[in-house]
Formats: structure tokens, sequence, C-alpha cells
């Protein structure tokens, strides 16, 4: 495996709520501006969610992306990336009206339908700063992230086939690793596979190390020399398990959508410092951060200027 390595960044997703932290981004003002230092810190790919501006609620309106898609664009060369996970309140063609609409070089692709349990973080605030809230993270209880071979199907064939993006596909679970390898024996992905691997969202596979070996050992056996894999893990795993990715010869992915803090309970100032933190310690490792061109490069991606924003 090379030793370039791949910071992505994901920069606000839909799991947190402005309540548990000032700092993370909901205006198109704050999500341009923590993206490009995001990635002047060192992320080759920007994961990219919208919020409503107002309120900061998850947003799947095109107007709320093109609040920021051009203005990373004019400062960056960094790689953006569409979330067609949007939240699992949206319906799939709320979640990929953006993506559609504005063509960009990676998308991410959810491997399967499954539970997505917020619901035990409405248990630790007591004051809330908007009315949505509060009920949005209870719902979670009774919600399925709706991701069928059939919606699979569709956004591969919409942002895929037709319109060329590439794909970060989230694999939360070993499972979902087979149903990618269903797609490539369908032949409706083609190598190289960008594969991220999920922990500790409360409903897919938990952060234990075990679990992370695992998931390399079945994508070895299932893709061989044909995949790149990245880890991501929630709340207070993020950074340990994007250690032990890096030290396996993988990408990582870091960012407030993922965890609000940059040490045990100390709220992370911005996007940009947990990249730091972790190019810092890949760096020390020995490996060499991949440039935005050489992310294009590994993943084989179309190239900024074939996106319509
Ligand atoms: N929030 C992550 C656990 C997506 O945007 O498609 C998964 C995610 C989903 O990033
Ligand atoms: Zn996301």
């Amino acid at each position: 495996m090379s030793n370039k390595i791949i910071i992505t960044c994901a920069v606000t997703g839909s799991i947190h709520t402005p309540t548990m932290s000032p700092h993370l981004p909901v205006t198109g003002a704050q999500i341009s501006s923590q993206a490009i230092a995001a990635a002047e810190a060192g992320a080759s790919i920007l994961h990219l969610h919208a919020r409503n501006p107002e309120t900061g609620r998850p947003s799947a309106l095109p107007e709320h992306f093109m609040a920021f898609l051009p203005v990373i664009k004019q400062a960056s060369d960094a790689v953006m990336n569409i979330s067609t996970g949007g939240s699992a309140t949206m319906t799939l063609d709320e979640r990929l009206a953006a993506p559609t609409q504005a063509e960009p070089e990676m998308c991410s692709l959810n491997m399967g339908s499954m539970n997505f349990a917020l619901y035990p973080l409405a248990t630790r605030y007591d004051d809330w700063k908007h009315d949505w809230e509060k009920p949005f993270l209870e719902g979670t209880d009774d919600l399925v992230f709706k991701n069928t071979p059939r919606d699979i199907a569709t956004i591969l064939k919409r942002l895929g086939q037709e319109r060329g993006a590439r794909f970060e596909f989230e694999c939360y679970d070993v499972s979902h690793l087979y149903m990618l390898r269903h797609f490539v024996d369908r032949g409706l992905v083609k190598a190289p596979y960008f594969i991220q691997f999920v922990f500790g969202v409360l409903g897919g596979i938990g952060a234990d190390p075990e679990n992370l070996q695992h998931m390399k050992r079945i994508a070895d056996k299932l893709f061989g020399d044909d995949y790149q894999f990245s880890v991501l893990a929630a709340g207070r795993s993020q950074i340990p398990f994007a250690t032990m990715a890096a030290a396996m010869g993988g990408h990582v992915r870091v960012g407030l959508e993922d965890n609000l803090y940059i040490a045990r309970g100390q709220l992370a100032k911005s996007n940009a410092d947990q990249v730091m933190l972790i190019r810092e310690i890949v760096e020390r490792m020995g490996r060499s951060l991949a440039t935005p061109e050489e992310a294009r490069d590994i993943l084989d991606l179309k190239g900024a200027h074939k996106t319509a924003f």
C-alpha cells in the first residue's frame, strides 16, 4: 500500500445539534470557512452536509449547499464529497436533490438500512438552543435509516453512471461489505473502491479494535487489492481509531460530523483543529499526506472542473 494518506474532514453532518457545541458550523459562511481551513490544515477530501442557516437543522435544500460549494471551490482544490445520506429523517429524493444538481466528484453511499440511534444524546442537555433539537434526537428510537438495495442502485445510477461521481462507501457493519461486493458483482461499481469503515454508531458495529481488524480481514477477502479503506469512529473513539487505521495502511476521517471534541471534556474549536491533530500523529508515524491531486489519482476521480457548481 502507498505511504500516502488521505485525510477526509466531515465538516458538520446531521448528527450533532447547535446546543452541543458553539463551534458546529451551520451557516453557509461558517461551513465554507471551516471547510477551507480544514483543507489548508491537510484534509484533501471535504465530506459535506448542509444546514438551515437560521435553525441549524440538517437541510437537503440545494440552495443551502450552494451557499458554500462555490465558495469552497474558489478558495481550495480539495475534493468535495456531498453526502447522499443526508439525515435519516429525509426521503431519498430529498437526499439526492443537491448532489444531483451539483454533480460533485464524490458522494457518500451508505451500504445498508439500519438503526441510527441518536436518542441517548437527548438526555445530556437541559437547555436547548432550538425547539427542533430534542424531538429530532428522541425520534431516532423509532426511525430507520433507509438504504435498500433499490436505493443504493438508484444512487449508483443517478450520481455514478449518469454524473460521473465516485463514492465513499459507508460501511457500518461487516454485512455492508458483502452488500458492496454484491454491487461489484452486478457490474454497477468499478475499482478502486473507497470504503469508509464506520465504528461506534448505535445501530452499527461497535468501536472495538477487534472489529477494525475483522472489517479489514473481510474487505481483503472480498476486494483484494482493488480497494482503499478509511476509518471513522464516532465520539471519543475518533482519534484512536484513525491512529489505528493509519498504522494499518489506511486512510482517516475526522471532523465535527463525527466528534465534537479535541480531548476529553474539551470541545474542538474548529474542524481544522482535528485535522491538525491527526496530521501530527500520522506524519510522526511516517505517513505522508496525499494532496487533493494525489487523492484524485488514488481514487480515480473525474476532476473539479467537471462539477456543476
Ligand atoms: N455520519 C456518519 C456516521 C453520510 O453522510 O452519508 C456517516 C455519514 C453518512 O457520513
Ligand atoms: Zn455525512
